[in-house]
């Protein structure tokens, strides 16, 4: 290729591997241990850096961006950079999404020669950073010489695709631009590893007999189904037995919510559409990619009582049966095909299911509330948007929502950092452009990252936020209340036009009312040069009553006394 320069480097080998496994935006904050790497990656025809305003946020777009893309990078410095990056990198982690965060790292010669950096805790071990990366990562490796650059970069990033998971790659300063080999072929890293032909077969057919001797199935899915690409299998999977198809939260979404074998969000108390009715009704659970955590399962009150059928990323586990190597798409796909037919848990569900809500329309001078801004964003859906929801009620007001077909949800309900969704909806939108992102962010979450706003701005993202301003921390107060649940108020619409200084086109609103906030919408749809901020004014006091019950068993969750060996 002509392009390519004369001199092959460590740099370029990243960049070119990078562009192989399909990625064309690296987010990046640059620092001088970095800055020569960052001139290689700019030199690849395939990539383009986004430069983000600081290393939290530049590690939460990437989080946003595997989510859209597949998987991801994140460029940062040593130290100063990494350690902040650390928090998207844990993000990626629990959300199980591979990430690649590179961090820039001091001279090799400087260890040995015992010298104090800058942007280091001050002694000459360097390695801390590496050991802090391990923890946090599938895969952590620091570059020592050019000449192990290709197989540790391939080992790392070979890492992540494969087990969904980030990996830490550390390429000091004087290496980056050191000359190295070209790739091999790029197989060698993405090639995935095929399930153990006798493990799946029987794991289907064990699977098949256990669910035979049967008569309530019921399938819940989990956010690990959409990271082990198994969303097709698992429709395959739901037809075939025509049993109810429940979802957890977090993986509001994975399962087309118009199909009529679909019976809303499991999660005790708080559940949509009564799936808990169902879901407690059944004599067999099948949990596809499910995470059972205190958020989940309300307090830990929504522990299904029966023994669980388990079918994870890369193995399958159920009561008296454990088949490893068994990858979750051939499963659910062979599971299809051995399965017998039972729709008792639909019929009982059809008997059960309840009447569609009757949502009130506010008149347009009525004062906002939470259930209208709640009604307009389910007004302007299509199978074109997709919704970020925020920690916070904007969680609980997002999974009351219906996803018309093709609309996608994204929550980050294992990490669940504040913020989150600022960060992470530019690095979604910078790979979907032409899908229309939405946030619902809440007034506290937003002051963490609002700076990422600027970026939107920058590259002309035309996402819609609607900032929801009850005055503070609400989940919080619902959880365990005190006066730091308070914080000071902005005004948000007009900090927004500070982005803009004399040459962007964000756009920031206000909504007192029902009727400014149609306004704003149309508004919001309509400009399509930035983003637009919605300020959604609500009482203090206006949450959703699924927050207030499952703040209550949370808290109780948090609050259960140590138990020692005197307790026993
Ligand atoms: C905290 C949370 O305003 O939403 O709807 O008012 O609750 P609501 P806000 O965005 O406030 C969010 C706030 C402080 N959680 O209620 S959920 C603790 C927390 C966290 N992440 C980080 N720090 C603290 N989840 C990074
Ligand atoms: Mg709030």
């Amino acid at each position: 290729m002509s392009s390519q320069p004369k001199k092959f480097t460590v740099g370029d080998y990243l960049a070119e591997r990078l562009a192989q496994i399909g990625i064309r935006h690296h987010f990046v904050v640059p620092g001088d241990y970095n800055l020569i790497l960052l001139d290689k990656l700019q030199a690849h025809p395939q990539l383009t850096e986004i430069g983000c305003a600081n290393e939290l946020n530049c590690s939460m777009a990437a989080e946003g961006y595997a989510r859209a893309n597949g998987a991801s990078v994140c460029v940062v410095t040593f130290s100063v950079g990494a350690i902040s990056a650390f928090n998207g990198t844990g993000s990626a982690y629990a959300e199980n999404l591979p990430l690649i965060l590179v961090s820039g790292g001091p001279n090799t010669n400087d260890a040995s020669q015992f010298h104090i950096l800058h942007h280091t805790l001050g002694n000459s071990d360097y390695t801390y950073q590496l050991e802090m990366a391990k923890k946090i990562t599938c895969c952590a490796v620091a570059i020592p010489r050019a000449e192990e650059a290709p197989r540790l970069i391939d080992r790392a990033i070979r890492a992540a695709i494969l087990s969904r998971k980030p990996c830490y790659i550390e390429i000091p300063t004087n290496l980056a631009g050191a000359t190295c080999v070209r790739p091999g072929p790029i197989s060698a890293v993405t090639e995935p590893i095929a399930s153990d032909r006798d493990a799946l077969k029987a794991a289907c057919a064990a699977a098949a007999d256990y669910l035979d001797g049967k008569l309530k199935p019921v399938i819940l899915v989990g956010p690990k189904l959409r990271r082990a690409g198994a969303e097709k299998e698992l429709l395959k999977l739901a037809e075939a037995m025509g049993c109810a198809v429940a979802v957890q939260p977090a993986a509001k979404g994975m399962f087309p919510e118009a199909h009529p074998q679909y019976v809303g969000t499991f999660w005790g108390q708080v559940s949509t559409d009564a799936a808990d009715s169902i879901v407690h009704w059944a004599d067999a659970l099948i949990c596809v990619g499910t995470i059972f955590n205190d958020y989940s399962t309300v307090g830990w009150t929504a522990v299904p009582d029966i023994p669980l059928m388990a079918a994870e990323i890369d193995h399958v586990t159920y009561p008296g049966a454990h088949f490893s190597r068994v990858r979750l798409s051939e499963f659910l796909e062979g599971l299809a095909a051995d399965v017998t037919y039972n729709n008792n848990t639909m019929l009982e569900y059809n008997r059960l299911r309840p009447d569609p809500r009757q949502v009130h329309t506010a008149a347009p001078e009525d004062a906002l509330t939470r259930k209208e801004v709640t009604r307009q964003v389910q007004g302007i859906l299509t199978s074109n948007s997709t919704l970020f929801v925020e920690t916070g009620d904007s969680w609980f007001n997002g999974i009351g929502l219906t996803l018309p077909a093709g609309a996608q949800f994204e929550i980050e309900m294992q990490w669940g950092h504040i913020g989150w969704s600022i960060p992470a909806s530019f690095g979604y939108a910078m790979h979907f452009p032409t899908r229309r992102t939405i946030v619902m962010v809440g007034d506290g979450s937003f002051q963490v990252t609002a700076q990422e706003v600027s970026q939107m701005v920058r590259y002309k993202v035309p996402i819609t936020i609607l900032l929801i301003n009850n005055r503070g921390y609400t989940i919080e107060v619902e959880i365990h209340d005190g006066s730091y649940n308070k914080i000071k108020n902005w005004d948000y619409a007009l900090l927004v036009q500070a982005f803009n200084s004399t040459d962007g086109h964000a756009k920031g609103l206000l909504a007192n009312t029902a009727g400014e906030l149609v306004t704003a919408l149309r508004e919001a749809e309509e400009h399509k040069g930035g983003p637009t901020l919605i300020e959604c004014t609500i009482d203090q006091d206006d949450c959703s009553k699924e927050l207030i019950t499952w703040g209550h068993f949370v808290a109780s969750a948090n609050a259960r006394p140590p138990k020692g060996r005197h307790d026993d």
